[in-house]
């Protein structure tokens, strides 16, 4: 398969991707390898975790570059996510020291808990943040004694690869940690199906979410998903207009919009909705969108033609729309749209840099309109009134939200979707309970 850069059309590299049989011949070496790393000490295994996060912190810029280059992200928001690679694996690199499990009273005797790890992890990854979303569920699954087969998605499998080749260097056992390049329907649907992997961690769209979960459900097999989103950014009339405004872009221009978490339906209030329109106009034109080399980029290209395509069946008659290069790349640039809540683009997840903005009259109507979709991942409230933004939050039927700002993503938290944007949360403490199973020991004293 040729791997192309998005933002030259460039082939940079060609990769062999992998048929059923060389994903079953992974998995038996998971299996093999299995049974040894779950007997390392927790504190070794702690140190070669911490090992391989020092190699990715000393090779931070070439995986950086690297992803710049087979996924079109600019260079500030792929030096970010080597970073969260690094923090990530020394986040869970603390964790074997302290699996700890319970001492439960009971008559009779002792009851005691073990956190036991699962077996082998099949990780599948989608192509938006090939790198971080990817170290959400390895770092977590072998700090808990697991083995781990990844999938990388078929577009964007350069930085997985190399990853692989750092975990080795950091001294990991072979069969621990493998990486697999190949189709989703070849590949992915094989590790699924094989009876030998206890869990799938899967992140991508909730069509094919929904076909893994069902097929997991054949063997109970155990399922992390993290799927699409349409966040909604809340503007009351008593925010800080201005920051709201400036920053709203960023919100869902970041990755090109191609971000699960992009709010991508701004809801005003109506009393200052020609001003936050006005605002938000001046802001996304000031979007500079280019070269994702280019330390001033803000905004890179699509990934793929097929993508671009599909971004622009969405936007018709667009509010406002900022520049963008001609080509060759698959170039689209920020837009903002007014749209009607009915409107497609108003409902469905378009995975591009388009936002559609619409006007609302009081709390309830706000709170109405950002549930009224079957995602629930994140979202932003934008208001002084803290009595309010306690109530809006709490009202708003999503896993990730946040009050005045527009992050999401915070390692030391837990991250994941209500309704149909998921089932179970990534990072934070709480992913351990993802990559383990309780078991209850009784031990007699009679
Ligand atoms: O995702 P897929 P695609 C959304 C977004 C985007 C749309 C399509 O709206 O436009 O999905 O993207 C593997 N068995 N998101 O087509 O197909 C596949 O190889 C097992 C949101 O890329 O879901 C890849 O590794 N695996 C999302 C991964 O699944 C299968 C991020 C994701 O691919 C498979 C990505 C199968 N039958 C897309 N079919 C987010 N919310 O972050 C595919 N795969």
């Amino acid at each position: 398969m040729k791997i192309i850069n998005p933002a030259t059309e460039a082939v940079v590299a060609e990769v062999e991707f992998a048929d059923a049989a060389e994903v079953d011949r992974a998995v038996e070496r998971a299996g093999q390898a299995y049974a040894s790393w779950r007997q390392v000490a927790p504190g070794d295994r702690a140190r070669l975790l911490r090992r391989f996060a020092d190699l990715v912190d000393a090779h931070g810029e070439e995986l950086a570059r690297l992803e710049v280059t087979n996924s079109g992200h600019t260079i500030g928001n792929a030096r970010w996510e080597a970073g969260n690679v690094r923090d990530v694996l020394h986040f869970y690199a603390g964790a074997p020291e302290r699996n700890h499990g319970k001492q439960i009273p009971v008559p009779g005797g002792v009851d005691v808990t073990f956190q036991e790890p699962l077996g082998v992890v099949g990780v599948i990854v989608p192509w938006n943040f090939p790198m971080v979303v990817m170290t959400w569920a390895v770092a977590p699954a072998l700090a808990a004694g697991n083995t781990v087969v990844v999938k990388p998605a078929e577009w964007t499998p350069l930085t997985a690869v190399r990853l692989a080749e750092l975990a080795l260097a950091a001294g990991l056992p072979e069969g621990v940690f493998q990486v697999l390049p190949g189709e989703g329907e070849v590949a992915g649907a094989r590790l699924v199906e094989h009876p030998d992997v206890a869990k799938i961690v899967f992140t991508g769209s909730t069509e094919v979410g929904k076909l893994i979960a069902a097929k997991a459900a054949g063997q109970v097999k155990r399922v992390t998903l993290e799927l699409g989103g349409k966040s909604a950014n809340i503007i009351f009339a008593d925010s800080d207009l201005d920051k709201a405004a400036k920053t709203a872009p960023y919100a869902v221009f970041d990755n090109s919009g191609q971000d699960c978490c992009a709010r991508s339906r701004i809801l005003v209030e109506q009393s200052v909705y020609e001003e936050f329109l006005e605002k938000l106009g001046a802001a996304v034109l000031n979007v500079k969108v280019g070269d994702p080399l280019d330390e001033s980029t803000e905004m890179g290209p699509l990934i793929s033609a097929e993508h671009l395509e599909r971004v622009r069946g969405f936007v018709e008659a667009p509010h406002l729309q900022g520049a963008c290069p001609d080509g060759p790349g698959y170039w689209f640039p920020p837009t903002v749209l007014t749209s009607r809540v009915t409107d497609r683009a108003f409902t469905e997840e378009i995975f591009g840099p388009v936002v559609s903005v619409v006007p609302f009259s009081g709390e309830a109507e706000a709170v109405k309109i950002a549930n009224d979709t079957p995602y629930g991942l994140s979202g932003s409230i934008w208001t002084r009134d803290v009595g309010r933004a306690l109530r809006v939050a709490r009202a708003v039927e999503a896993g990730n939200l946040s009050v005045n700002s527009h992050s999401s993503v915070r390692y030391w938290t837990p991250f994941g979707g209500f309704k149909q944007s998921g089932l179970g949360r990534e990072l934070g403490p709480d992913a351990l309970d993802a990559f383990t199973e309780t078991k209850n020991v009784f031990i007699s004293w009679e």
